[in-house]
Order: C-alpha cells, then structure tokens, then sequence
C-alpha cells in the first residue's frame, strides 16, 4: 500500500480574524475569542469568553482529517471522527460549593463519557477558568482547581495525563470550560528536561500539584505542546519583566521541540499576555523565536502564577 495516501494526519488548527458564518464539517470544534460571531448557534462553538489583545474577533478552529459527527451527552457536546474526537463541557460554577468542587465534578464527567468511547485517551485539554488567581495561599482558585480535577480525575496514572492550558477569564463569566482533545490511540507523554514535570511540583505552589503533561506526541506524529510559561526546573523567571519571561518561555518552547524528536513545523501559535498593552513586538518575537509561518493569535488572559505574564501554546505539525 501506498504509505502517503494511508497516511492519517491529527487535527488541524486554524486561527482566524475573520470567523466564518458557517463551519465547515470536518471541524471538531471551534472557540471564539471576544465579539460573539455569526456561527453563535453551532453546538461546536465554545465561547471562551477571553478576548483577542487587539480586541478585534478571533476563531481558533480545529479539524479533523475528514468529515465528524455530532453528539450531546448530559452537559457534554462533542464532535466525533473515527480517530480523534473533541468535547466541550461548559459548566456554570456557580451551584458549586467552590472552584475544587466544580472542577472535580467537571474532570469526573469528562472521564466517565471518555470511558465510554471508541476516541478513550485523553490527548489536549483547555480550561479557561474564572478570576484563576483570586484568593490567597492554599485558596487561590487555580490551587483549588488543581485540587479537585486531580480528585476528579481519580486513578489516571501520571503517564496518561493529557497536554493542558489553564487561563484566567479577566472578566468574570460564572463558568468553568473544559474542552479536550482525545484519540482513539494515546499520545506519548513528553517531558521537558528544563522544566520539573509539572505533576511534581513541590508543595510551595498548592496542595494539589498540576496534572499535565509538558506536551503530547499524537501517533500521527504532531508535537501538541501545554500552554508553556517562565519556568525554570520549578521556579517561575524574570518577575515582572515581560520581555525576559518570553525569552525563557521560547527557550522551554524550544527544548520541549527538541524532547519530542524535533520534528515538524509550528502552527495555531497563541500567546496568553496578562497585560496586553505591553504587547509591542511579541509577536515577532514570538513567531521568530520558534519559526513560525503565521503570526500568533494574542490573547488577554490571566496565567496560573501571579508573577507571570505570559504563556504560549504551540502545536508542530
Ligand atoms: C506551568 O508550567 C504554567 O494547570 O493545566 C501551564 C499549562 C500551566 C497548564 C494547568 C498550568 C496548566 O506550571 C502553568
């Protein structure tokens, strides 16, 4: 058989300034940034509720390698290929008694419908969370969130954990988003050598160590990298120096490559700014920095550490 016409790729993704009125059928699902857009019905479409830096609407679409079929299950909307399948559970906090408490209901419903598809392994998960770093100490909202997805994702071993991003909403949405990526063959965990795996973290940074994987390589070869940050083994760099925290997040963007055999090129780069009036030049610098082809989609959002102010996310294709 001919290996390049048998050869299945991963998704695909696509940011656009412009978002169509319609999604074409092969998309698994699509978020918006700002402005609400004409495709505000389609069950694909997950309003994030973050907002491009320019302000101006952005789409990130994802596609699969062929057409896909929708599903609902409870609160869960989901659109499955035969490969890779993609979900979105968009959740009001509020009922919940706190973040830990959503987010482990949220993470517990995510693995039992994963158990119950022919896509079962957890590939790429987003969460844009609200007010990430509101709270104090142990209390801080992201800790809590760390706390209750590690408890609602119950007995995953470490080596399955998924490639992540987790980001603050500046403007507050009573809603927790969880969506992901999964394959109906697991992806291969990828560690960085410069960065302390994540799971690992010591207990200065929350009772509950995050549970990610640095990045996931698909068995169709695509690097799918985490939202990646100034971080050096586990301490975060350059506090309050945006342009240093960049440069460190490129060099870990770089080595994370490396990790994972170094091939392909960079796609769907996005970059997550706390504070996007110091946006001047990122993106050059981001888009040179790891040889990208497009520019990066800039986003307002806050990051997980209060010192840091950036956090980017890159797929290799
Ligand atoms: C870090 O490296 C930065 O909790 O899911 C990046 C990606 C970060 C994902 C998550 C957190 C998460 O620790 C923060």
């Amino acid at each position: 058989m001919d290996a390049a016409a048998s050869r299945v790729t991963g998704p695909r993704i696509e940011l656009m300034r412009r978002p169509p009125e319609r999604l074409p059928d092969d998309v698994l699902a699509a978020f918006t940034y700002g402005p609400r857009t004409g495709v505000a019905d389609d069950p694909r479409v997950l309003h994030t509720g973050l907002a491009a830096a320019d302000g101006l609407p952005a789409m990130e679409m994802w596609r699969a390698p062929g057409m896909a079929t929708p599903g609902i299950d409870g609160a869960i909307r989901f659109r499955a290929h035969p490969e890779f399948l993609f979900g979105i559970l968009d959740l009001d906090e509020r009922p919940f008694s706190g973040i830990a408490d959503a987010a482990e209901s949220a993470y517990r419903r995510v693995r039992e419908f994963q158990s119950r598809q022919s896509q079962p392994h957890l590939l790429r998960v987003w969460n844009f969370l609200d007010a990430i770093n509101g709270g104090d100490g142990d209390l801080e909202r992201y800790r809590q969130f760390c706390i209750g997805r590690a408890q609602g994702l119950g007995d995953l071993p470490s080596d399955k954990l998924p490639a992540a991003t987790a980001v603050g909403r500046t403007r507050p949405a009573g809603r927790m988003q969880v969506c992901w990526l999964a394959g109906r063959q697991p992806g291969r965990p990828i560690e960085n050598p410069r960065q302390l795996r994540a799971y690992r973290y010591p207990r200065e940074y929350g009772p509950s160590p995050p549970s990610f994987a640095r990045a996931i390589c698909l068995e169709t070869g695509e690097l799918m990298g985490s939202g990646t940050s100034s971080i050096v083994g586990h301490e975060s760099r350059h506090d309050g120096d945006l342009v240093a925290q960049v440069d460190e997040t490129l060099e870990n963007l770089r080595e994370l490559h490396r990790a994972g055999g170094g091939a392909g090129v960079p796609a769907g780069i996005k970059v997550y700014l706390r504070e996007p009036a110091a946006k001047r030049g990122i993106a050059d610098t981001v888009c040179a920095g790891l040889g990208g082809r497009e520019p990066p989609l800039l986003i307002e959002a806050d990051i997980c550490r209060r010192e840091l102010l950036v956090e980017i996310e890159c797929l290799w294709i």
